[in-house]
């Protein structure tokens, strides 16, 4: 199924305008823009805005995030991406909902963790990825948890899942599938990442191919992005559509 049926039967108003905005702008890659400083993120979202359909950020991991939300945003608009702001909320419902106060003015959509239960994602409202799965080695996310995960998020009509792209999702189609740990060169990190090729997770069943140090830590990201973006979108057409 493409992402122009897909829109039409999503429940959730975010994953629609995503995968309307995947559908005309044929891309599939987000960037994880994990910069030091917010100018920086600022240029960085200006430079590669064109490739991307989602801006993925960390806003207390960045210097002067606060400065630079009005600009992301018009950007965004300009170039045609949405901005996912990756909290991981996993506090109890009241908690993690004042705690969203803060982001929602400028972010499209918010993650969350699903292990507090079902009443977090509820108190976030309907814009909310769920953390499913995590790409790290030793992770706790085993294939029970996923599950549950997934059901709380189904059941809520919220956007969409956070999957590790080294295994195979059967997510229904209403859905967005996101997945981080893609990188074309390196296979991880001294923590523990680790990583498969865009390939490898267009086959398993990402929509979304979140690229971080693989794209902003290359010599020339522009250049990066565009390969990323290539490389996914062709993996789609060939795949999947
Ligand atoms: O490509 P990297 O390794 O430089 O960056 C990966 C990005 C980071 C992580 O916070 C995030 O993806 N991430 C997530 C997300 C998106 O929630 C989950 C996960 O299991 N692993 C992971 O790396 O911004």
């Amino acid at each position: 199924m493409g992402y122009a049926e897909r829109s039409s039967i999503a429940r959730n108003k975010a994953a629609r305008r995503l995968f309307r905005l995947m559908e005309g702008k044929q891309t599939s890659l987000a960037l994880a823009a994990d910069l030091v400083s917010g100018r920086e993120v600022a240029k960085i979202a200006g430079k590669i805005g064109n490739d991307i359909c989602v801006l993925k950020t960390h806003c207390d991991a960045v210097s002067r995030f606060g400065q630079i939300t009005g600009e992301l945003k018009d950007l965004g608009k300009d170039l045609g991406f949405m901005i996912l702001e990756d909290r991981k909320f996993a506090d109890i419902g009241e908690i993690s909902r004042r705690q969203l106060r803060f982001i929602n003015s400028w972010a499209d959509f918010v993650t969350a963790h699903a292990i507090a239960g079902k009443g977090t994602i509820e108190a976030l409202g309907k814009n909310v990825v769920i953390v499913a799965e995590m790409t790290q080695s030793g992770s706790l996310t085993n294939a029970g948890y996923r599950k549950r995960a997934i059901q709380i998020g189904e059941s809520l009509d919220s956007t969409g899942f956070v999957l590790n792209p080294a295994n195979k999702t059967h997510v229904n189609q209403k859905f967005v599938v996101f997945s981080p740990g893609i990188n074309f060169s390196s296979r991880g990190d001294s923590y523990g990442q680790t990583y498969v090729s865009p390939v490898t997770a267009i086959k398993n069943g990402t929509d979304v191919i979140i690229v971080g140090r693989g794209i902003y830590a290359a010599k020339n990201p522009a250049k990066k992005s565009k390969e990323y973006r290539k490389i996914s979108w062709s993996a789609l057409e060939k795949l999947r559509f």
